[in-house]
């Protein structure tokens, strides 16, 4: 770590204050160029702590930045990940107000549930396919704290990876009846088709995300606990959204999951 407790605590302030205050900021970095990982997750964490404090309730889990597309489109060579609260849950085909948010994009997932918890290091596709419930499709919509989804990897892990909202649903499968690698995935913005892809888009196998992940929390001595929407990260290049567009994801087999924006 190279920040002082009180220089984290004020960036996690400082982040949240722009989520709830629906504002943007240049990425954190700029003025703490020597912020290192443990640095940017543990304003993460403290953002989380925030939001518990608050009265929200932890609802799962998040993989970013997955996709060569992803990694592209943001400029980054690594994954990040994140956590989700029931603050960012929305119901299938619920509205979501754009005006609670800067500029969001949307993005479809993958989602696994576990059975049982998953602890790494050493997790592996396989040992994720075992302890995983059933999958299902879900639409990330993240909206970045930074101006114009300008940041480093360590400034996005600050910012929870942009999490802010998420809707799961379509039709749950246990993850041996299907091939996660080939399963087609289809994006539509108002009726037109706005992004396709298929599951290996996401590390080759979107079990590999959550994997790294258990080894990600492993290192710190915490697990992916089992019943909780896990994403597994965008398929596609996240789509930017505006009021009055409606949006709608189906996944081979998983079948179709929509939102509305107002
Ligand atoms: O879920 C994601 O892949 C988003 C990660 C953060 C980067 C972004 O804002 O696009
Ligand atoms: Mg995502």
């Amino acid at each position: 770590m190279t920040l002082s407790a009180n220089t984290i605590a004020s960036l996690a302030e400082h982040l949240e204050a722009c989520r709830l205050g629906v504002r943007d900021t240049p990425k954190i970095t700029d003025e703490h160029p020597g912020m290192d990982w443990d640095d940017a997750y543990a304003i993460q964490d403290a953002i989380l702590a925030a939001q518990l404090a608050r009265g929200a309730k932890p609802a799962g889990l998040k993989c970013g930045l997955t996709s060569h597309a992803k990694m592209k489109q943001m400029g980054v060579a690594e994954p990040a990940f994140g956590f989700l609260t029931d603050e960012f849950a929305v119901a299938e085909g619920a509205e979501i107000a754009a005006r609670d948010l800067i500029h969001p994009k949307v993005e479809p997932e993958i989602v696994f549930v576990l059975e049982r918890e998953l602890k790494g290091p050493g997790c592996h596709i396989a040992a994720v396919l075992a302890a995983t419930d059933f999958v299902l499709a879900g639409i990330e919509v993240i909206d970045s704290r930074y101006r114009d989804f300008k940041f480093d990897l360590k400034s996005v892990i600050a910012d929870n990876t942009s999490a802010a909202r998420f809707v799961v649903g379509g039709r749950a499968m246990r993850p041996d009846a299907l091939d996660l690698r080939t399963l087609g995935v289809v994006m539509e913005k108002n009726g037109q088709v706005v992004a396709l892809g298929a599951g290996a888009a996401v590390l080759g196998h979107p079990a590999a995300a959550v994997a790294m992940l258990a080894n990600h929390l492993g290192r710190r001595g915490r697990s992916i606990p089992a019943g909780v929407p896990i994403l597994s990260g965008g398929v596609t290049e996240a789509v930017a959204v505006a009021p009055g567009d409606h949006v709608s994801l189906r996944i081979q087999h998983l079948g179709s999951v929509a939102l509305r924006f107002a």
